[in-house]
């Protein structure tokens, strides 16, 4: 079978090394060395300030929430992961969806401002595939309307935009570690914010919102990463120039062969990118189950990132371009060990599908 994403192992003597450390020092969790040391490395490779590692992109959400957002209303994009909007819901907080631009795919700036009201208490949207948002308009809406922009940066490992890190934008990014992603702790996450006091609060809410002093304040929660993630991101770090060279190979190579018959995602100026998903856009519904079909019964499993729409979870009516997108969207196998046959083999069965 050819899943969509096959998870990067490192190499097992530089991973021994580090779990060799833990066995010396007998530390499994709790902000243990290896966390730390992973912390400061990630901060270094990516340029980010304040990196805090926690126990999965999903747990980030929460905690980022918890930490920058009243309670109230958070409107987000109803074409992303669960996790999007399950964070809200999770962390009390009311999920208001806002429609996305059919060329980026991501939640459009010009339609928050009438979505905003006394109850809102943040933007959180979504860089859709790695590809950013406009920056520049959202920091707009915080700061005239003054609430906080928590960007779900899941997809974002490594990219860069305006000259730095896509973490380093809004009020607090958060980004997945899992498994599934080109960077790695088998399950984890992370977020970045640029403000000191603004992570160490954060620090002592993914542990219990215990104080420095010993005094327990809420809201906390137990999101900390333990010492065998830790040991996986410090193995693979090394390798991660070479699994992003790895996937951009991949990309190209659908890229020649599928970009004159399908929309694919437009990606923001100035950016570089991860090669983490590649997306195309099916003219109707009734295509990509073909396709789907067609891909199937040779083993090949691409899948429907996102559908259905996160706003049919709470019943909400349908937005015209999210539910549009989604309907047609399809993300084909990308991972660095998939081999260039089988990519062309996949391209050349869309490409006998269509029959365009
Ligand atoms: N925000 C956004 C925008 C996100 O996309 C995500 C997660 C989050 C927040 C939350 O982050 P986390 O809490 O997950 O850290 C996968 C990932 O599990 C999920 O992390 C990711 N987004 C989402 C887009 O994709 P599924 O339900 O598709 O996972 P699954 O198990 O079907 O795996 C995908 C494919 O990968 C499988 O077809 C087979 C292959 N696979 C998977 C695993 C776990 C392997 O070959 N080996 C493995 O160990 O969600």
């Amino acid at each position: 079978m050819i899943y969509v994403h096959k998870p990067v192992l490192p190499d097992r003597a530089i991973l021994n090394q580090y779990i060799d450390q833990i066995y010396d020092s007998n530390w499994l969790t709790n902000n243990g060395p290896l966390v730390k040391e992973l912390e400061q490395k990630l901060s270094a490779f990516l340029g980010c300030k304040n990196v805090i590692l926690v126990s999965s992109g999903t747990s980030a959400l929460e905690v980022a929430i918890h930490a920058v957002a009243k309670e109230g209303e958070i409107i987000t994009s109803p074409f992303s992961f669960a996790a999007t909007s399950q964070a809200i819901e999770f962390t009390g907080r009311k999920p208001v969806f806002s429609d996305i631009c059919p060329k980026t795919f991501n939640l459009d700036p010009q339609l928050i401002e009438q979505r905003i009201n006394e109850n809102t208490a943040a933007i959180l949207p979504v860089h859709v595939y790695g590809n950013p948002c406009n920056l520049n308009k959202f920091a707009d809406l915080s700061e005239r309307f003054n609430i906080p922009v928590i960007y779900d940066a899941a997809h974002c490992f490594g990219i860069k935009t305006q000259n730095q890190s896509v973490f380093n934008f809004g009020s607090v990014s958060v980004t997945s570690l899992h498994a599934t992603k080109l960077f790695h702790t088998i399950e984890g996450g992370a977020i970045f914010t640029n403000d000191d006091e603004l992570a160490s609060k954060i620090r002592k809410i993914i542990n219990f919102g215990i104080q420095l002093d010993g005094t327990i304040k809420g809201p906390g929660t137990n999101a900390k990463m333990n010492e065998f993630e830790a040991a996986m991101g410090l193995a693979l770090l090394p390798k991660i120039n070479e699994i992003i060279s790895l996937r951009g190979a991949i990309w190209k190579a659908y890229n020649k062969k599928l970009k004159e018959h399908f929309e694919l995602q437009a990606w923001s100026p100035n950016t570089t990118q991860n090669f983490s998903y590649f997306p195309i856009l099916c003219q109707t519904e009734k295509e990509l189950l073909n396709i789907f079909k067609a891909l199937e019964k040779e083993a090949i499993l691409p899948r429907r990132y996102f559908y259905p729409t996160l706003n049919s979870i709470y019943n909400k009516p349908a937005l015209k371009y999210s539910d549009y997108i989604s309907r047609r969207i399809m993300c084909l196998p990308i991972f660095p060990t998939l081999d260039i046959k089988v990519v062309n083999k996949a391209a050349d069965i869309i490409l006998n599908t269509i029959n365009r």
